[in-house]
């Protein structure tokens, strides 16, 4: 129960250190693979404690059912190579199920995990809420449940053992800073654009809330028109179309992922419009696409959110079947990239 607070003591630790570094003032993300060094610190405890002692009865194998919620983005296949080779790595047997963003599927994925009496289930969310029954069919069951990625708004926090994730307000906030900073001399009025991530998500819900919070101060920024591109590049796409076509003047697109970015910037170019020049663009995630096209100049500013979850994910579901209680929220941290800081971390980038 000691060793249990220390590690979870620094995984907590860590994690808050490199999100206070991360999100200094000045923040120039020297470090190349911000990821890699965030993953790792985050699970360094992690990857180094099976070897030495093994968490769970040599014998018994763990068995995990975890719920994605779709393919919808670079960020998600990312997550779920993660979570996949993890697992492999680890030597738990993964159930996996790929929920294509619908809730009603990841309910019944987890209700399928609950009937297999598997040891632990881990799921990210869709949306925030509407969970409470499923969570508490497993709690009944006696099966311990981690939040991965996204979180749920369930009052009751006794459903879940953990939360490890992303700080997407945070987030939220980064993005808006520096766009704060961008036109912090404006006289004249900057239109924005938002491109939202799927409606009812936590990343959507925050990373908006976040955004907002830091542009307040300045009247001249104006969200001139906000609607959800679901995080998928075809969405993504159509909704920029739709924005082109009833505004003239749009001077800013923030999306809430490098998809959404993705396609708005074929929408942008389409349009005989110079993506990063003529219309500024800010996204969250930091995926090879994304930072391809930061490094290009056609994204200005990115926002990083670390899809790297699974050994931190498999070293959690082993502590806790040995005994062992996690912290209830662990944060994993994120840094920033400019178009410059892009073209020095792509060649490093390994998702
Ligand atoms: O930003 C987006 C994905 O939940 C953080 O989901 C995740 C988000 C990510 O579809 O690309």
């Amino acid at each position: 129960m000691k060793r249990t607070g220390k590690l979870g003591a620094l995984l907590v630790l860590s994690a808050i250190l490199l999100v206070t570094s991360a999100c200094g003032k000045n923040n120039n993300n020297n470090n190349a693979e911000p990821s890699k060094a965030a993953a790792s610190s985050a699970a360094a405890p992690s990857s180094e404690a099976p070897a030495s002692e093994p968490a769970a009865p040599a014998d018994k194998q763990i068995s995990m059912g975890f719920a994605q919620v779709g393919a919808e983005s670079g960020w998600r296949t990312a997550n779920t190579d993660s979570i996949q080779s993890a697992a492999k790595e680890a030597g738990i047997d993964l159930k996996f199920s790929d929920a294509q963003q619908k809730q009603e599927n990841q309910i019944k994925a987890i209700r399928s995990y609950i009937q297999q009496k598997v040891d632990v289930i881990a799921f990210s969310p869709v949306v925030e809420s509407g969970w409470d029954t499923v969570l508490k069919e497993a709690k009944d069951a006696g099966i311990p449940v981690i939040l991965t990625d996204r979180a749920v708004d369930s009052k009751d926090t006794s459903l879940y053992v953990t939360f490890m994730g992303s700080d997407f307000v945070e987030e939220g906030r980064m993005a808006g800073t520096w766009l704060a900073d961008q036109y912090k001399d404006t006289a004249e009025d900057i239109n924005i654009v938002e491109l939202q991530g799927t409606t009812g998500s936590a990343p959507a819900n925050d990373r908006k809330a976040g955004f907002a919070e830091k542009i307040a101060a300045n009247p001249h920024l104006k969200v001139i028109a906000s609607q959800t591109g679901d995080f998928t590049r075809a969405k993504g796409k159509e909704v920029m179309q739709a924005f082109l076509k009833a505004n003239k003047d749009i001077d800013v697109l923030y999306a809430h992922n490098d998809d959404m970015a993705l396609g708005a910037i074929q929408a942008i170019e389409a349009a005989g419009l110079k993506p990063g020049v003529d219309i500024k663009i800010i996204s969250v995630d930091g995926v090879k696409d994304g930072m391809t096209a930061a490094a290009e100049g056609k994204i200005n500013y990115i926002v990083e959110c670390n899809p790297l979850l699974g050994p931190l994910l498999m070293q959690t579901a082993k502590d806790l079947l040995d005994g062992k209680e996690p912290p209830k929220r662990i944060v994993t941290p994120d840094g920033t990239f400019t178009s410059e800081q892009a073209k020095e971390a792509l060649p490093n980038r390994k998702y």
